[in-house]
């Protein structure tokens, strides 16, 4: 496991940029030159021992994070967890995995055929949160679990990677509406996921965010190749709380939305 934070989010970043090559224009869209503080950054897993929520979230524990929320996604069958850092400039860390039992008999098989071709020692070393995939996956079975989930399709062909990081609208020097920087991403052509309105959330709940539809990229599969989405990007306002101090959470509705960008149908 990583000791150094800033050698983790730099490692995930890479990673993600090579997933995410729009990510790099977004990023001199709205940075013009300043840096960028990212507000959080999130993960997939599926909730099988070997693979699950505290698997992940031990490589944030031991670099000082802590557990700070608890989300539920009924519909989408799955549960998540937010962590902070002591040091708030640190980015939140969203991590989510999915209640594989609650999928038909066809999808459990497949998943656990998945997460039986992962090494346990390979989920401990430095590079896991940025390893991609651990498994053989066929097309066959990435379209049996596409048509439960989306979300499990995805965890699938991609595994191990930060879905996305999300730029603080909030440390912009030349934004301040998310309104305003949604007319500037799609005045350069980029495509917003409008799951819910292009804006999530509002004021009252301490929280406005917004999302790029995933890039997509041809991925390759035991028995052929297939386009599909990969990472997004994220922007997040937040709102002052009742003692002045900025709402660290996060907001389930609009989340339930946020997973949306990298939904393959549509
Ligand atoms: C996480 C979706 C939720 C947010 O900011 O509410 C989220 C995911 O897509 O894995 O990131
Ligand atoms: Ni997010």
């Amino acid at each position: 496991m990583h000791t150094d934070v800033n050698a983790l989010f730099a490692a995930l970043w890479q990673d993600y940029i090579n997933m995410t090559p729009s990510a790099d224009n977004i990023h001199q869209l709205l940075s013009k030159g300043e840096p960028i503080i990212n507000d959080h950054i999130a993960l997939r897993t599926f909730n099988i021992a070997k693979v699950n929520l505290s698997v992940l979230a031990a490589h944030f524990e031991s670099i000082g994070y802590v557990a700070c929320g608890d989300y539920n996604f009924e519909q989408k069958k799955l549960v998540a967890k937010h962590f902070e850092h002591p040091d708030p400039n640190q980015p939140k860390v969203f991590i989510s995995e999915l209640l594989v039992e609650e999928f038909s008999q066809a999808a459990q098989t497949i998943i656990h055929g998945l997460i039986d071709q992962v090494d346990v020692a390979d989920t401990k070393a430095d590079n896991f949160l940025y390893s991609g995939r651990h498994w053989q996956v066929d097309l066959a079975s990435y379209n049996t679990l596409l048509a439960e989930s989306e979300y499990a399709a995805w965890v699938a062909a991609i595994g191990y990677r930060a879905n996305h990081f999300t730029v603080s609208i909030n440390a912009l020097p030349e934004f301040e509406k998310i309104e305003a920087v949604n007319e500037a991403l799609k005045g350069a052509g980029f495509t917003l996921n409008t799951s819910g309105g292009e804006v999530k959330g509002s004021p009252e709940v301490l929280l406005e965010q917004s999302s790029t539809m995933a890039d997509r990229m041809v991925v390759d599969f035991a028995d052929g190749e297939l386009e599909i989405p990969t990472c997004f990007y994220e922007f997040a306002r937040r709102y002052p709380m009742a003692d002045g101090n900025l709402y660290t959470g996060f907001v389930a509705a609009s989340a339930d939305k946020i997973f949306e960008s990298t939904n393959a149908a549509g």
